[in-house]
């Protein structure tokens, strides 16, 4: 039986709600309401305007329930989280992974727990913003000191809903806090943080049901009798489980605010190999592993916009631009800290050329072909090191999320691989938060066929490599990359 579902989606810039329907043979998704995520910065750092969040999911839903939805489920970015007293009550808005104060005491915590025991533990890369490392950061806080659960964003604005909580696993495989082989909360990661471990709420698979919508959100929204259903409640677990695949041999790039580079594996690797080169084992679904790299992404792309003063009327344009600026004039590694924190990035990347005896980006179109040469090399270097890591073959590279429209970066991507790139859907997280959905009640028994449905009913763009590889291979080598 076809369902009608609901899917919010939260990024670091934007929400949206979308009411779709998923059959056998059925697949279509329509945004019923979108908002602006803008972070506050309070004396305290930077944090997530949580509560204004939670007013425009319940404005979204409100307008989904006229199409009756079965189901709603919620993702968004992973490692922030609120802090709960016992009585259930928001201490304080979670902070914005991007705050700086992180910094320091991630490498401490490291340092103590030795690297590569701890990678042994969790499987995890190195971000100074995991989970992990902001409760170390919290360590003695007053918020700390009296809570009672600690809950990652989605099961937070699901506790609002329902008033149950739990822990999605694939949003808490990005805690640092999970066990990468037991899959269960690890009490010795947290008791390296100091956290109390009976924080942390009990675990729950995608498709869980979470529950019933409160009797105060019912009358808000007029979603009486639909479920609220875990997904992979982590963003990029969805665009993951929305990637159009109809073979094995495939790499994937979540590319938005992030691109999220790698590959989906039956068991995570946790190997020297894979820890030095700083790759992720978080959870995906139906029990699988997404062993990956977070490279910096269009953040580099937006944060320069924001700096111009531009918006996003002015990227075709710019972009246009960008494909007549001379090629690999100046690179950056996309992965180097120093671009993570909101503030002026055409100064960080000029400093970046600077430091490394390349010009100076000569003007915007120059900034951006540097910008989105330097992001495709970043997803060749994951990827490479990702299949040579894990012995697997590579034969297609599908490139999700936002990036997708970007067909100078589709491109380039493919080039600097020499493997085509299928790009598309955009709104791939949305699509994986509804197909885990659509499993969960029923529509198919593994996401194999659903995903075959995506292919099938997007408009998928196929960009097959060109150009001068040994263009690429050199430029690579430039800023030490695969
Ligand atoms: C992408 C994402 C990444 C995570 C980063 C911070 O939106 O969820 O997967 O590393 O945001 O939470």
């Amino acid at each position: 039986m076809p369902q009608t579902l609901t899917a919010v989606d939260l990024g670091a810039s934007s929400g949206r709600v979308l009411v779709g329907r998923v059959g056998r043979d059925e697949l279509r998704l329509t945004e019923v309401h979108r908002f602006a995520n803008d972070p506050v910065r309070l004396p305290s750092g930077l944090h997530w305007n949580i509560a204004a969040i939670y007013q425009e999911i319940l404005r979204g839903l409100a307008m989904a329930a006229s199409h009756g939805p079965t189901s709603v489920g919620i993702d968004a970015w992973a490692v922030d989280y609120g802090l709960l007293d016992a009585g259930g009550a928001l201490l304080g808005l979670p902070h914005h992974y991007r705050d700086d104060r992180t910094e320091t005491v991630a490498a401490t915590v490291v340092a103590e727990y030795g690297a590569a025991e701890l990678y042994r533990a969790n499987g995890l890369q190195f971000q100074p913003f995991n989970t992990m490392f902001q409760v170390a950061a919290a360590r003695g806080s007053v918020a700390l000191e009296g809570a009672a659960t600690l809950l990652l964003i989605p099961d937070l604005l699901g506790y609002w809903l329902t008033g149950n909580v739990g822990a999605e696993v694939t949003n808490a495989s990005t805690t640092g806090l999970l066990d990468v082989t037991t899959r269960q909360w690890s009490p010795q990661v947290a008791a390296a943080v100091g956290l109390n471990p009976d924080l942390l709420p009990a675990l729950r698979r995608p498709g869980a049901v979470i529950g019933r919508p409160r009797p105060e959100v019912a009358r808000a929204t007029g979603l009486e009798h639909t479920s609220v259903t875990a997904v992979a409640s982590h963003d990029t677990a969805s665009a993951v489980a929305g990637v159009p695949a109809v073979d094995g041999e495939f790499g994937y790039v979540s590319c938005g605010t992030w691109s999220l580079a790698g590959l989906e594996l039956p068991q995570p690797v946790t190997s020297e190999d894979a820890r030095a080169a700083n790759f992720t084992n978080e959870l995906g679904v139906d029990g699988t592993t997404r062993f990956l790299r977070n490279i910096m992404g269009l953040w580099l792309l937006q944060e320069s916009m924001r700096t111009w003063g531009l918006g996003s009327a002015e990227l075709p344009g710019l972009l246009e631009e960008a494909a007549k600026a001379p090629p690999f004039v100046s690179l950056v590694d996309p992965s180097d800290p120093r671009f993570l924190p909101p503030g002026d990035m055409p100064d960080r990347i000029a400093a970046y050329c600077r430091e490394t005896d390349q010009p100076v980006p000569a003007d915007r179109a120059a900034l951006v072909r540097c910008v989105l040469e330097s992001l495709a090399l970043g997803h060749r270097d994951a990827l490479r090191r990702a299949a040579a890591i894990a012995d697997r073959s590579v034969r297609t590279v599908h490139l999700v999320g936002g990036g997708a429209r970007n067909a100078l970066l589709c491109q380039w991507t493919a080039d600097a691989l020499g493997l085509p790139v299928v790009a598309g859907p955009v709104e791939a997280t949305a699509v994986g938060n509804m197909l885990v959905q659509a499993q969960a009640h029923g529509v198919a028994d593994d996401l194999a066929p659903l995903r075959r449905l995506v292919h099938e009913t997007h408009n998928l763009c196929r960009y097959e490599p060109h150009g001068d590889r040994g263009a690429w291979d050199s430029a690579a080598r430039r800023i030490g990359l695969e």
